[in-house]
């Protein structure tokens, strides 16, 4: 049942005009920026040159965007955080405002796409899950998680945009506030703002959430070295948050990472203009 999921780069290959084509990798599992993959002809895949071309993730023939390198455009990316790391400075643009929550505060209703709500969601950063539990070994946590050098962008978030994780496992629908993919608007944030995303889990299973092209700074308590990721599991009826500077323009992907999951509606498309 899963649904098939690749990378394509869009480009102009000789002879057939503007065409996807698979995107080629090195053997470490990185996308080369410049090369695609295309039929040679053996009818085996030969890599070609292509510079030029954006980038596609193809899921169930649907053609979703995605950055795979980083956009000239728009504000210059927070670089990740390291020795050399040159303090973020405030542009006009960028200077924080008064922290105003912004929590929807919508009434989850129980039904056809929502099987429960958690009645008291609580941040279990401590608890290594099911099966992990109180069997007399060690496991690492993420309030584990220390980052080696502070984070870049010290802003406080100027909103909190909440979203819960929502399913029904009989009818296996899977989704966010309760709506499937196909039934959601995407998620806008603003260029350069600083946000901070709330994940409530209203079903029974672990949700791994991935945020494409932004790094999220998971409020574990380690001030600030709060842990870079990209992907965040939240554990049944836990409420995790972490802190997002939209320093990327773009179209994202933000998914649960079992296919079928995503597949049966737990994706969104985060806008950062
Ligand atoms: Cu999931």
């Amino acid at each position: 049942m899963a649904g098939k999921f690749s990378i394509y780069k869009y480009v102009k290959l000789a002879g057939k005009g503007w065409r996807y084509a698979r995107a080629a990798y090195h053997p470490n599992g990185k996308i080369k920026p410049d090369a695609v993959l295309v039929k040679g002809a053996n009818g085996k895949n030969v890599e070609e040159k292509h510079p030029e071309g954006s980038y596609f993730l193809n899921f169930n023939n649907t053609w979703i965007p995605v950055r795979i390198s980083l956009p000239k455009i728009g504000i210059a990316p927070f670089p990740q955080p390291g020795p050399h790391t040159a303090p973020f400075v405030l542009t006009p643009e960028s200077t924080p405002t008064n922290a105003i929550a912004e929590n929807r505060n919508q009434v989850l209703h129980v039904g056809s796409n929502v099987l429960m709500v958690a009645a008291k969601p609580s941040p279990r950063l401590n608890d290594p899950g099911d099966g992990l539990r109180g069997n007399g070994r060690r496991a690492l946590t993420y309030a584990d998680l220390r980052a080696l050098y502070p984070g870049v962008d010290g802003r406080p978030p100027e909103r909190e945009i909440e979203l819960h994780l929502t399913g029904n496992m009989e009818r296996y629908v899977w989704g966010f506030d309760g709506y499937r993919y196909s039934e959601a608007e995407p998620v806008h944030l603003k260029l350069g703002e600083r946000v901070r995303i709330v994940l409530i889990n209203d079903t029974m299973m672990e949700h791994p959430i991935h945020l494409h092209g932004l790094w999220g700074e998971l409020e574990n308590g380690q001030g600030e070295f709060l842990p870079f990721k990209h992907t965040i599991v939240v554990k049944p009826a836990e409420r995790v948050s972490y802190l997002v500077s939209a320093d990327t323009p773009g179209r994202w992907a933000y998914h649960c990472h079992p296919l079928y999951h995503m597949k049966s509606g737990m994706f969104r498309t985060v806008i950062v203009s």
